[in-house]
């Protein structure tokens, strides 16, 4: 499936088609906040844009003579992300970089994203109300999609999330901030875990207990990638497969969006994480679990894939872990989900009751399907 909007269409409707319910109001008044940016034209519209469950993202299209053009706005979620200032800091560095890489490119502008200064020539716009704001250009003729369609699909994603490590591997320093400190330290997750269960503030803990056994019996995974001595890398960190766009016409991934927890980390984060997201044919919060499973000729395409791009730099150790990653940060995000669900939603947010709950039961479904087929995701692993 497509990510919600888009492709939103931005013109209007023919007079002969019935006339849809108004949409609800936005949260935010992006008709002011568009002022703040140097963007030139007049507003036309906004609406919410993609699936995310942290930022708030919209799509806003802005009339300018007789062209309309769409760009992206969003909101940072200053809760999670607790030094906007920072990590603002560290996007402008990436972005910059990455497009002194992608210059030679026809139309480089398609394949990193570009801020758009606030009035006053900043990078972000904070608002009266303590929001931080960002603008980026619209990339055209490219989406992303949320469940994954094909095996071409998931080479394209890896090898564009590759590349961006390979692109990223020669940043000036200093080192980047860490926007959210040991955010893939699965050992603390587990800890977290451990307090929210024994808080249980929202009473919760009775409704989960198939899942609070399924994470404690496999606490001993938690701490294999930290004690293994990878190398520290530039790295994107949260490598869903929404997270890269890819081209209409080629099906290339020709950009990698999404740019938050860009900061030091293992390869292998951002692996296993494409192995969470990229290969199962379900939703993330799908309730029927017959559905959720690893399918193998995914994961094959996703290796080949980012080792197109990634393989000269991956040590053998690193390669090694390549299975063991997906497995590794599909138990990790479930365990927060779950945290999150005995916590009463604070940090994802939530559509429906239980959404966390059911979250969390695809990715332990998950973390169960790539337990069965390890072994011969690591023979593929080896023989390539
Ligand atoms: P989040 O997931 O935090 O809301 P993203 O940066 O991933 O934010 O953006 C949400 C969605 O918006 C993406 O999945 C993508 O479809 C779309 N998107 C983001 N940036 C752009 C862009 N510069 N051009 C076109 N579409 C974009
Ligand atoms: C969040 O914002 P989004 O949807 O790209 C989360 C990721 C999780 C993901 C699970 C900052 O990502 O870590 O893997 O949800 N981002 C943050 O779908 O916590
Ligand atoms: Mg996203």
């Amino acid at each position: 499936m497509k990510s919600s909007a888009a492709v939103a269409a931005i013109a209007d409707p023919p007079a002969s088609r019935p006339a849809s319910p108004a949409p609800p109001p936005l949260k935010h008044d992006l008709r002011l906040i568009l002022r703040q940016f140097q963007v030139h034209g007049e507003f036309v519209s906004a609406s919410p844009h993609g699936s995310s469950h942290i930022n708030d993202t919209y799509c806003v299209v802005c009339q300018q003579g007789a062209t309309r053009r769409r760009y992206i706005f969003q909101r940072i979620n200053h809760h999670v992300f607790q030094t906007p200032v920072a990590l603002m800091e560290n996007i402008q560095r990436v972005t910059e970089h990455l497009a002194r890489k992608v210059a030679h490119l026809p139309e480089p502008g398609r394949h990193v994203l570009t801020l758009i200064p606030s009035r006053d020539g900043q990078s972000f716009y904070r608002d009266p109300h303590g929001n931080y704001w960002r603008a980026y250009f619209f990339i055209d003729k490219a989406r992303t999609y949320d469940v994954i369609e094909s095996s071409q699909q998931a080479f394209a994603a890896a090898q564009a999330f590759g590349r961006f490590q390979k692109m990223l591997a020669d940043l000036p320093a200093p080192r980047l901030h860490d926007t959210i400190p040991d955010f893939h330290h699965t050992p603390k997750r587990f800890a977290a875990l451990e307090a929210a269960l024994d808080a249980d503030v929202a009473n919760r803990a009775a409704f989960a207990k198939p899942e609070i056994e399924f994470a404690l019996n496999n606490q001993a995974m938690a701490g294999v990638l930290v004690r293994a001595g990878l190398p520290e890398r530039v790295t994107h960190n949260d490598t869903k497969l929404n997270n890269v766009m890819l081209d209409d016409a080629t099906a290339e991934g020709i950009c990698v969006i999404d740019l938050d927890t860009v900061m030091p980390g293992l390869a292998l984060y951002d692996f296993g994480d494409m192995v969470r997201t990229a290969t199962s044919p379900a939703q993330e919060d799908e309730r029927d679990l017959t559905q959720v499973r690893m399918q193998f000729p995914m994961f094959e395409a996703l290796v080949r894939g980012y080792l197109t791009t990634a393989g000269e730099f991956l040590t053998p150790a690193e390669k090694c872990f390549l299975p063991f990653s997906g497995k590794l940060i599909t138990f990790e995000i479930g365990l927060r989900f779950l945290t999150d669900f005995l916590a009463g939603d604070t940090y994802f947010k939530v559509h429906r009751e239980n959404h966390n709950l059911d979250r969390c039961r695809t990715q332990f479904k998950l973390v169960e399907s790539i337990a069965g087929q390890e072994d011969e995701m690591n023979r593929l692993v080896e023989t390539i």
